[in-house]
């Protein structure tokens, strides 16, 4: 249960002295840092008290064979996977591999994933991976998971998430919970901060670049920093495809959009354009930046701006005062940046200000029609105590920012900070509770939508110190379940993690209802299946055949279908050197009976779901036996689920 404090200098208060001054030393030492937060800091940090035990409380222990009310969706930044927990239990359900080389799914290494990862890749990465020895960038930095929406509110068909590693964007299928699109952002550098338009629905995923490079970076002007542009890329979310980008002044970290489809809005830490660290943090002020979709969709209508890699590009850099740009001064290096279930407020994260910055995104308009002063749009600046990051929302008009350096999370009232800020005396802070420890994002269930619940809050924790058994030098990261139904906020679990799961989103379990068994027609292997009719082969009515390709005789084709306990060929013979496809169709189609096949000492291995079709190609290595076999727990004769290939020598 929450751990209280038991004196000024508690374990927790050495061991924040530390993280903070990893990452934050030189700001805080420059003294730009403010630092009483002053805001009955004492009286608030202690935890709940057994008078305020809350009903909700209890349900957090979900138990053996019952269901979680809510899907979690996390990122897993460095590992390059998505990962699906259940809410309020946190267990780990399930791990979709996007970014990353999966062992268990052959993710990254079957045909039907080499052509999603290849779908958008351009000749230049190509060229590279292969002159590398590669077919594909197999990892990713996933930090940000959204789903898209209708009217405001969760649909449940996609979620779409960033690589900031190479500078991509994927989509999952929520039908199936596999990657079903990636996509390689041409032009932008690093994709950072990402979000789905909320309304009318999903029509674009709104995507940041981070990084600043020329525009055309070729190499003649790398040199030149002011030949630096940051981009801002609107992606089309059903086609996976860029729709356009905007050139801006200043790199890109979050983003977010309204409820009204009219705007999307990114905070920039760097409107310096600084290289290095001390001039990254020179100026005083940064900004956010409002993108005007109206204003740039009839641009791109009209054909302005120019055409860069198959995408057209609009200069909405501060100089070039166009109507597709607005820049809001905020103080020094902000941060997160998230739009209220109250349709109105966008709750912008200081970092290295101890200040939450709340526009009223209704008065955004203003800042478009003539010249007023950008700050008019900002209603509210609570002093919430160091290092804000990210803020949350549930449906009370509360808002849940996370404290960084001080390992808290503070919750505050919306409309008590707008009083405070036009001068009455309300203090908006509500509580404070500890966290364990250096919280990066923060969720409520459902509230980034306009169906903000009032139940739970997840905080992603960097840092977990001494809250699990020591595993070596590298600890897990925590994620920390904390009800948030009453007046309090409890601490109530706490969920080790491995790297580095920055985001999440809780999602009602209504909202979704995955399927069991895959349709044999899916869209996922509709290439395969056009190879298997020309070879002549029916996959739906099941023919085991082994094809030599007509026109290239070192290809070899092997069609199998299995069906438990075993694989429809029980051997199959190729030659030293041929380049071998192995496509398994499992013909299964009971709830959770998934194959998998594995050739031995290849280094090919592939899940193959009920229903489904996959493929996987591998070069035969020297003249012998090899054996394969199903991977996936499957039957009481799962290991007598195997058979031989026969390698003859190439000469034969
Ligand atoms: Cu704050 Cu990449 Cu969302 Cu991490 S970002 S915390
Ligand atoms: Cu099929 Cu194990
Ligand atoms: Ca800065």
């Amino acid at each position: 249960m929450s751990e209280r404090p038991t004196s000024g200098i508690s374990r927790r208060g050495l061991l924040g002295a530390t993280a903070g001054g990893a990452a934050l030393a030189g700001a805080i030492g420059g003294g730009r840092l403010a630092l009483g937060t002053g805001a009955g800091l004492g009286a608030l940090a202690l935890g709940s008290t057994a008078a305020q035990a809350q009903a909700a409380s209890e349900g957090y222990n979900v138990p053996p064979g019952q269901l979680d009310t809510h899907y979690g969706f996390w990122s897993s930044g460095q590992t390059g996977e998505m990962r699906i927990l259940g809410i309020p239990s946190m267990r780990e359900l399930m791990r979709v591999p996007v970014f990353n080389r999966c062992s268990a799914t052959g993710w990254g290494e079957t045909n039907e994933s080499l052509r999603i990862h290849q779908r958008t890749m351009s000749e230049k990465t190509k060229k590279h991976l292969a002159a590398n020895g590669k077919k594909v960038h197999d990892n990713g930095d996933l930090h940000h998971v959204h789903m898209s929406f209708t009217d405001g509110k969760y649909d449940g068909k996609y979620l779409f998430m960033n690589d900031k590693a190479n500078t991509r964007v994927a989509r999952v299928r929520c039908d199936v919970m596999k990657t079903d699109a990636i996509l390689e952002i041409p032009n932008a550098k690093a994709i950072h901060g990402m979000r789905p338009q909320k309304a009318p629905n999903t029509k674009y995923v709104f995507c940041n670049g981070e990084d600043e490079a020329p525009l055309v970076n070729d190499g003649t002007t790398m040199q030149d920093v002011s030949t630096y542009v940051n981009i801002f890329t609107a992606v089309d979310a059903e086609a996976m495809l860029p729709a356009w980008q905007v050139m801006v002044s200043g790199n890109l970290d979050n983003c977010d959009a309204d409820y009204e489809g009219k705007w999307a809005f990114s905070t920039s830490y760097n409107s310096e354009m600084g290289m290095t660290l001390a001039d990254m943090t020179a100026s005083e002020m940064d900004h956010v930046v409002i993108f005007n979709i109206a204003a740039i969709e009839a641009a791109v209508a009209a054909g302005e701006g120019q055409e860069l890699n198959g995408v057209r590009v609009l200069d909405g850099r501060k100089d070039a005062k166009s109507q597709f740009t607005r820049y809001v001064p905020i103080a020094n290096n902000p941060h997160g940046c998230n739009m209220a279930p109250d349709k109105k407020h966008l709750c912008v994260g200081g970092k290295l200000s101890p200040t939450v910055t709340v526009l009223d995104v209704t008065k955004f308009d203003t800042l478009f029609d003539g010249e007023v002063d950008p700050r008019s749009v900002v209603v509210a600046e609570p002093e919430l105590g160091l290092g804000p990051l990210h803020t949350a929302f549930d449906g009370r008009g509360n808002a849940y920012t996370s404290l960084f350096l001080d390992s808290q999370v503070v919750k505050w009232n919306i409309e008590d900070a707008i009083k405070a800020y036009a001068g009455e005396a309300v203090d908006p802070i509500k509580d404070k509770i500890d966290v364990h420890y250096q919280p990066g994002h923060l969720k409520t269930v459902m509230g980034e939508t306009s169906e903000a619940e009032n139940n739970w809050l997840v905080c992603l924790c960097k840092f977990s110190k001494d809250r699990f058994l020591n595993v070596g030098p590298l600890k897990p990261e925590n994620d920390q379940l904390i009800d948030i139904s009453g007046d309090k906020m409890i601490l109530v679990h706490d969920g080790p993690n491995f790297a580095e799961p920055h985001d999440a989103i809780a999602v009602a379990a209504s909202k979704l209802n995955p399927l069991s068994a895959w349709n044999r027609q899916d869209r996922m292997w509709a290439e395969t299946r056009k190879q298997a009719e020309a070879d002549g082969v029916n996959l739906d009515d099941w023919q085991d055949m082994v094809i030599r390709d007509k026109d290239d005789p070192k290809k070899v084709r092997v069609y199998m279908s299995s069906q438990a306990p075993s694989f429809a060929l029980e051997s199959f013979t190729v030659k030293e050197g041929d380049e071998v496809t192995v496509i398994v169709t499992n013909l299964d189609d009971i709830d959770d009976l998934t194959h998998g096949f594995t050739m031995g000492n290849h280094g090919a291995a592939m899940e193959v779901g009920p229903q489904a079709t996959s493929s996987i190609t591998f070069t035969a290595a020297n003249a012998g036996v090899y054996w394969y076999y199903c991977q996936w727990f499957c039957h009481a004769l799962h290991m007598e689920m195997r058979g031989r290939m026969f390698v003859e020598p190439a000469g034969a």
